[in-house]
């Protein structure tokens, strides 16, 4: 009885044994497998980070056949970036900044608008605001749409009237986290970075008529030099059909376009006189819809460089990228009458920079969206690009220079990011670019605008 009792305690004393022995295999499994994932991530982490150093930026592009999965999701990052310069947090006291009544202001005018231009609208893919869910459409593979309608719906809201909005109020620390995590990029004190996948590639955009046919020749030469092997759009504004011969024989990377101009002109019909410069806001709109992410140049620049990539993955949380032109006070180049189509005061915009649209880098954000259609409505009415009857007043003079779509880009850009901050340094007043600065991501001259200098050997 005894000895069975041992032997049924030894039996047991081994299965308990054995059982804790295929446990511990089962943990130093388990181990393995968490390890093996931890390496792999580690790798793959690893891979996708990029220095801090701005000349070393070395992201993986995509190739034009290959498709680059990578829809940027910004949201979560934004609102969990913990700024290094609270640039945003300081007074800059007279200086213009978003404000729920300002973003408000603008909404309602567009959605004032939109019933006058929908239809037009609508064929160059823009949403309207009755609508968003079912107009707001991926552009494309790339375009997080989901993100897109997910934060329209959070912060913006059109009433049963159609004609008031609510804006939220969390909309202003969302956009004052865009504006820090920018500024912070410029003496490169990010707190941690936007970690992207792959880099799709911009579609170079160009337009241009007979005139300024050479000049374009010269761009594409740059183009040629700096980046060889990435696509071309180019939008006729009316180019003669030698010219148009050539760049098809010259340029086979070139797409052209026939720019749309009795379809708009239906609407404004000053749009046809190229000087008055509402054909931009369509071209980049209609550019934007086609490629997603896209390099807007005017046929005088000259490019110097093909270091974008650090304003190519700032601009999947920015969206839109120019480049000021430092000490030119907006309201010296703006004809008063464009600030009040805004219903805004140009007094309050004197230590706004002026900037210029010769050079553009736009992603389909959210924020794009807005200024987009913002941009084109202002485009559409002559009261807002030219503002005709009206002057220019800055410092206490009054002139007749503007820069129409430039003034009102600029306008429109300050309803959406915070102004760049003002320091002393050595008892001069030093101000910082603007967060839409290209400048913020990249210091490096990408390129000249040689307005006299035409390119006759294509
Ligand atoms: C607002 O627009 C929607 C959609 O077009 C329409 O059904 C509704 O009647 C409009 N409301 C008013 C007050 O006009
Ligand atoms: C214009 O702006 C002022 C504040 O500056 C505001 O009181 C007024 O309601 C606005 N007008 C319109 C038509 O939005
Ligand atoms: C790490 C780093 O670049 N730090 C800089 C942050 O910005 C200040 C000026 O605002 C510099 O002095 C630091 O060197």
């Amino acid at each position: 009885m005894i000895l069975m009792r041992r032997l049924l305690l030894m039996q047991c004393l081994i299965l308990m044994r054995r059982l804790i022995f295929m446990r511990r295999l089962k943990l130093i499994r388990r181990l393995f497998s968490t390890m093996f994932l931890c390496i792999y991530f580690y790798f793959i982490f690893l891979h996708g980070e990029y220095p801090d150093n701005q000349s070393y930026y070395s992201l993986r592009t995509m190739n034009s056949d290959e498709y680059c999965h990578f829809k940027p999701s910004t949201d979560k990052f934004i609102l969990k970036y913990k700024p290094y310069s609270l640039t945003a947090n300081r007074p800059n006291v007279k200086r213009v900044k978003p404000t729920i009544e300002r973003i408000r202001n603008l909404l309602e005018i567009i959605r004032s608008k939109e019933d006058t231009y929908q239809p037009l609208l609508q064929n160059f893919d823009v949403f309207n605001m009755i609508n968003p869910d079912i107009s707001l459409k991926a552009y494309t593979g790339e375009s997080n749409i989901v993100e897109i309608k997910t934060l329209y719906n959070r912060y913006i809201k059109l009433m049963p009237d159609n004609k008031t909005v609510h804006v939220d109020h969390t909309i202003i620390d969302y956009l004052k986290q865009i504006s820090t995590y920018l500024s912070d990029g410029l003496e490169n004190n990010r707190t941690n970075r936007f970690q992207v996948g792959c880099l799709r590639r911009p579609v170079f955009v160009l337009a241009c008529d007979q005139s300024f046919f050479n000049r374009l020749q010269g761009a594409i030469h740059t183009l040629d030099t700096y980046w060889p092997d990435h696509k071309i759009a180019f939008y006729n504004l009316g180019i003669t059909s030698d010219q148009e011969e050539l760049l098809r024989e010259k340029c086979k990377r070139c797409t052209i376009i026939k720019f749309p101009f009795s379809d708009i002109e239906k609407y404004a019909l000053y749009v046809g006189t190229l000087r008055f410069y509402s054909f931009k806001p369509f071209v980049i709109q209609d550019a934007l819809r086609r490629y997603g992410t896209i390099i807007y140049s005017d046929s005088s620049i000259r490019f110097k460089s093909n270091s974008f990539s650090p304003i190519l993955i700032d601009n999947y949380i920015r969206g839109f990228a120019v480049r000021e032109l430092p000490s030119r006070s907006l309201p010296c180049y703006t004809r008063t009458g464009t600030f009040d189509w805004f219903n805004q005061s140009y007094s309050q915009y004197d230590d706004i920079t002026m900037a210029e649209t010769d050079l553009l880098v736009v992603t389909d954000t959210f924020l794009t969206r807005l200024i987009m259609k913002a941009w084109l409505t202002c485009a559409l009415e002559s009261e807002c690009i030219m503002a005709l009857g009206s002057k220019s007043k800055c410092r206490g003079s009054s002139s007749g220079r503007h820069r129409y779509d430039q003034g009102a880009m600029v306008i429109i850009l300050t309803h959406f990011f915070f102004p760049g901050t003002i320091s002393t340094r050595s008892s001069q007043r030093v101000s910082h670019p603007a967060p839409y600065n290209m400048f913020t991501s990249s210091q490096v001259n990408l390129g000249d605008t040689k307005r006299e200098y035409q390119d006759l050997n294509y």
